[in-house]
C-alpha cells in the first residue's frame, strides 16, 4: 500500500465507486471526489470531498498530501465540445497542477476512443502498438487524446510520473461483438490500479486498458512498467454476444464503434 493517501476523481461513477473499493479492501486510504455525491457509505479508510475539476483551488486542496491521483474523474462518453471543455481540457490541467504541487503520480482513464478510427484489424493482421497515431473518433476521444499529451508535458517538463490507460470497454460483462476485443474487467482494472500504485517508477507510460481477449485489436505497449498482466478474457462470452453487432459499416470499419458513426459526414 502508498504511505500516502491516493486521491481519485470521479469517486462516484461507475468505476470510481469499485476502485473505491477494490483499493480500500487492498488497505489504500483514499480521498475520493466528484461533482456527485458518493452514492452509499464510504468504504473503510476513505473520506469524501465534492469538488468540480473546473475550479482550480479546490483541486489543489483535495490534492493535499496525496502521492497518487487516479483520474476517473470528468464526461466520460461522446459529447459536444462545449460540454467536454471545462471538465476534460481545464479539468485536466487542475489535476496535473496538483500533482505537480504534490509531487503525485497520475493515472490517466485514457480511452480507446483517442484513438477509435483505426481501423479494426481482420484476422491474424497486425495489431497497433501503443505508439501509434491519435485519431480520436470524437471531441470525447480529443480530450482524452490532449490529456495522455498532458502527461507527457508534465514528464518531460517536471518529471510528473503518468500512466495513461486506453480503456476499451469496462463493464461487469462484454455486452457486444466489439467488446469480444475491447473488454476489461473490473478486477483486471483494479490490479492494474494496485500495481500503478505500488510500481517503483513508471515515468510516462501507455497501456491498453483491456483484459486477455484473444480477439483485441491491440499490441505492445508499456505494461511491463507495472508489472500488470490482466487475468480475464473476453471470449468466455462469444457465445452470448458474438452476433451482436451494430450493423452500421462505419461502426464496424473503425475500433471506436458507434463513437466513428456518430455525426459521421464524409463522403466516401
Ligand atoms: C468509453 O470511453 C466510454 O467511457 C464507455 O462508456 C464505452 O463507450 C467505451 O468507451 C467503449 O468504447 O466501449
Amino acid at each position: 500500500t502508498s504511505p500516502k493517501p491516493v486521491l481519485l476523481t470521479g469517486a462516484s461513477g461507475n468505476l470510481g465507486r469499485m476502485l473505491a473499493a477494490e483499493l480500500s479492501a487492498r488497505g489504500h486510504s483514499l480521498v475520493l471526489t466528484d461533482i456527485k455525491p458518493f452514492p452509499g457509505p464510504l468504504p473503510a479508510g476513505a473520506r469524501f470531498v465534492a469538488a468540480d475539476l473546473g475550479d482550480g483551488l479546490s483541486m489543489l486542496r483535495i490534492a493535499e498530501g496525496c502521492g497518487a491521483i487516479l483520474h476517473f474523474g470528468g464526461v466520460s462518453v461522446d459529447r459536444p465540445f462545449e460540454e467536454v471543455l471545462d471538465p476534460n481540457i481545464r479539468g485536466l490541467y487542475h489535476v496535473y497542477e496538483a500533482a505537480r504541487r504534490e509531487g503525485a503520480r497520475v493515472l490517466f482513464a485514457s480511452s480507446n476512443h483517442s484513438i477509435g478510427f483505426h481501423e479494426r484489424p481482420a484476422g491474424n493482421e497486425a495489431r497497433i502498438d501503443a505508439d501509434c497515431a491519435f485519431r480520436p473518433d470524437s471531441f470525447y476521444g480529443l480530450s482524452k487524446a490532449y490529456g495522455e499529451l498532458m502527461g507527457r508535458l508534465y514528464w518531460d517538463k517536471h518529471g510528473v510520473e503518468n500512466l495513461n490507460v486506453r480503456i476499451g470497454s469496462c463493464f461487469p460483462e462484454p455486452v457486444d461483438a466489439r467488446m469480444l476485443s475491447t473488454w476489461l474487467s473490473f478486477a483486471d482494472l483494479a490490479r492494474l490500479c494496485a500495481d500503478f500504485i505500488a510500481a517503483p517508477k513508471v515515468g510516462h507510460a501507455v497501456i491498453w486498458g483491456a483484459s486477455d481477449n484473444p480477439a483485441t485489436f491491440w499490441g505492445a505497449d508499456h505494461r511491463e512498467r507495472i508489472g500488470w498482466k490482466p487475468e480475464d478474457s473476453a471470449e468466455a462470452f462469444r457465445a452470448e454476444v458474438g452476433e451482436k453487432v451494430s450493423g452500421d459499416p462505419v461502426a464496424e470499419r473503425y475500433q471506436g464503434g458507434a463513437y466513428c458513426a456518430s455525426g459521421y459526414s464524409r463522403a466516401t
